[in-house]
């Protein structure tokens, strides 16, 4: 089940669809695809399962808590500031409040760590450990709330590594590929999550009149190349030059693609979602004032990393996979390029192997 562990060719692969069957027009809540999908496993212990559950229900607090954020007079920024020194909109401590209290009794983590919080959030000691970590950015794009733009909830699951019963940082610094689950649930026109434990990503909307999370996107299939560039022109100056010369390419300004359409709107998991379905690139290249960018590795790039490679896509900081990248800090930062599989590679040619004319020429001819 778990990425990461490679199975030998021989034994054969249980998928999803041989144990869920089901039409375009069946009703399926979360909660029962999970247990179905539990059943893929039968080593299983139930653990994770219950912790997806009790993300889904921090997921339908918080839609509740972003739905009626104006009329509850919540809205605008607090005071606080969090560790990257941005400062904190309220309902970002909410909604990393929400997920603390869903997930820290429960007895299936070790420990949690949030973009909200500068260091290990430890299990309170009258509850009991478990054997995974939970990473998560409990409101991504936030300062698009008071226009009602729509945010998002990212998250990160790994095995504990360590001995004993407390998570320790080695246990939250692993490599993207070792994540046994991941997701995110935006809160748009609709709310929905979108979560893979290795067995493909798998796509839930909410119902809001039965509070329900049902099926709604099985199997979620990304274009090998896509239609939606979502980047940040206003760095343009900002670029080092195998930078503007990708993005040149990718506006079919050298002659050598059809140009892609533009489309950002500045919340990760919104540009991310239209990108997954319709197919696209979302790029935030490193530039010279943020030479890794801004995007967080742990608790934004390799979550979506690992759902974009589930549905066929890529996900590469421009030199390598971002699954392989071995992290170092909690809040480290990474250039990120993610989508459908070709627009990513062109980036990787493009940057990756910059010096070589050879895989530059693969692309195409670049535009000064
Ligand atoms: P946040 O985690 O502080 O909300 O910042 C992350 C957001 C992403 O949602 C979005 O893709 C990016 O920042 C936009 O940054 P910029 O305004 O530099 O384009
Ligand atoms: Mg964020």
């Amino acid at each position: 089940m778990l990425a990461g562990i490679p199975r030998p060719a021989s034994v054969p692969v249980t998928r999803i669809s041989d144990v869920v069957k089901h039409t375009a027009t069946s009703v399926v809540t979360i909660e029962r695809f999970i247990i179905e999908q539990e059943k893929l496993h039968p080593a299983a212990t139930g653990e994770l399962s219950g912790l997806l559950y009790d993300l889904a229900l921090a997921a339908k607090m918080i839609a509740n808590k972003v739905r009626s954020a104006g009329l509850a007079d919540i809205l605008g920024a607090t005071d606080l500031e969090n560790v990257q020194g941005e400062r904190q909109q309220k309902l970002d401590v909410l909604a990393n409040e929400i997920i603390i209290k869903a997930l820290d009794h429960g007895g299936r983590l070790c420990a949690m760590a949030s973009e909200e919080e500068p260091g290990i959030i430890d299990i309170p000691p009258n509850f009991p450990c478990g054997k995974y970590c939970l990473l998560f950015d409990p409101l991504d794009g936030s300062s698009n709330i008071d226009v009602n733009v729509p945010v998002g909830t990212i998250f990160s699951v790994v095995r504990k590594i360590t001995p004993g019963s407390r998570g320790e940082m080695e246990d939250m610094l692993q490599r993207g590929r070792q994540q046994v689950a991941a997701g995110y649930v935006i809160y748009g026109s609709s709310t929905m999550l979108v979560y893979t434990t290795g067995q493909g990503a798998h796509g839930f909307t909410l119902d809001p009149s039965l509070g329900e999370f049902l099926l709604s996107h099985p199997n979620i299939r990304t274009p090998d190349a896509g239609r939606y560039l979502s980047v940040n022109d206003s760095y343009y100056t900002q670029w080092e030059p195998n930078v503007k010369n990708l993005m040149s390419y990718y506006r079919g300004q050298d002659g050598n693609r059809q140009p892609m359409s533009t489309r950002y709107v500045g919340s990760l998991v919104a540009d991310f979602h239209r990108n997954l379905l319709g197919g696209g690139l979302f790029a935030y290249p490193a530039n010279r004032r943020n030479k890794r960018g801004k995007l967080r590795l742990l608790y934004e790039a390799s979550p979506l990393a690992f759902i974009v490679e589930q549905a066929g896509g890529a996900a590469s900081d421009g030199q390598q996979r971002i699954l392989d990248i071995q992290p170092t800090e909690l809040h480290q930062r990474t250039p990120l390029f993610i989508g459908s599989a070709n627009d990513v590679d062109a980036a990787r040619k493009m940057l990756g192997d910059a010096k070589s004319a050879s895989s530059v020429s693969a692309v195409g001819s670049v535009g000064a």
